[in-house]
């Protein structure tokens, strides 16, 4: 039933697509590779169809993924109260609010569309196109130019294997599946640069990064009898090393690697909250951990913030962790 419901919501989309002149595209707040490579893909594909485009990310693309075909084209401005949208794309985001301040331009937007594979996804769209068995967005991006017959570039395929390959962490959680590597071949098929886009995404690391990582490793704390690392990044650690929100990103990984080890979870104090990322092994649910401090995400990989001070925030989150492991 759901994939019935599902392939409607792909054929609407396409519809609205052909029917539609002007676009909005936004993406979640601190963008990952699959939000930001979805969001070019479509505009791309959407510009091609000689369709106008407005891509908006409240926050700054991730020095590591500037690289990708037109992301200077991502602006962090809302348009003016004038511009109005014949359809505003959402992508990952589970809520509205996940993209930032995007009230005033939904309200205006003709149709909204909501693109996502996280389970915790509300169904606020006029069209919906929620999968969370897909890897990634950039996953069912595919899909959909697939189903719409589209010929895909070679810099729409960097953008939509950029998506891939950083949510499934280069095909190695679980959410990987024999269509991910399909789709990862035929992006393959179509001659981009491949290893050169490997080398930027996983080769290169700005020396904040390797400095915050060093930083977080020094952190690492096992509880719940060895089942739990804790990681944890003050605000005076990004500032020795004039280092940046996103050059922690990822670093949470590393909480899984020591044997034993079920979930991980990172504290990262920012302006007046923290921000909490969580990630696990197996059937430990960490997207219901997130909910339950107005976050969200997926089994294994999911976060949130709370605002108030770090011991605060870390004493909440660890004795709902703490009770999870027991
Ligand atoms: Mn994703």
């Amino acid at each position: 039933m759901r994939t019935l419901d599902l392939e409607t919501e792909f054929k609407r989309l396409e519809d609205l697509i052909v029917t539609s002149e002007s676009f909005f595209l936004a993406g979640h707040l601190n963008p990952d590779g699959d939000t930001i490579g979805s969001m070019l893909a479509i505009a791309s594909v959407l510009k091609r169809l000689g369709k106008k485009v407005r891509l908006f990310s409240q926050d700054p693309v991730p020095e590591n993924l500037r690289f990708l075909p037109h992301a200077k084209s991502i602006r962090s401005r809302l348009p003016s109260f004038k511009t109005k949208f014949d359809a505003a794309i959402l992508l990952e985001c589970s809520t509205p609010a996940r993209g930032g301040d995007l009230e005033p331009v939904l309200k205006r937007a003709g149709k909204v569309v909501n693109i996502d594979h996280h389970k915790t996804s509300e169904f606020y769209g006029d069209i919906n196109i929620v999968e969370p068995h897909s890897s990634s967005t950039a996953e069912i991006v595919y899909r959909l130019f697939y189903n719409m017959n589209v010929h895909v570039t070679k810099r729409e395929a960097a953008c939509l294997y950029t998506g891939i390959v950083t949510d499934t962490g280069r095909f190695h959680f679980p959410a990987t599946s024999p269509r991910t590597l399909e789709i990862a071949s035929r992006l393959l098929e179509t001659g981009f640069k491949f290893s050169r886009v490997n080398d930027l995404l996983y080769a290169t690391k700005a020396c904040e990064g390797l400095k915050i990582l060093g930083r977080a490793l020094e952190s690492l704390e096992l509880k719940a009898g060895g089942k739990l690392a804790v990681l944890t990044l003050k605000a005076s650690d990004f500032e020795d090393f004039d280092a940046r929100s996103e050059h922690s990103e990822n670093v949470i990984n590393y909480g899984l690697m020591p044997p034993g080890v079920k979930a991980a979870v990172m504290f990262r104090e920012e302006e007046e909250r923290i921000s909490v990322t969580f990630r696990s092994r197996g059937h430990l649910d960490m997207s219901v951990v997130a909910k339950a401090f107005g976050g969200g995400g997926h089994r294994n990989a999911s976060g949130c913030r709370i605002k108030g001070g770090l011991p605060a925030a870390r004493e909440k989150v660890l004795a709902v962790l703490t009770r999870l492991l027991a």
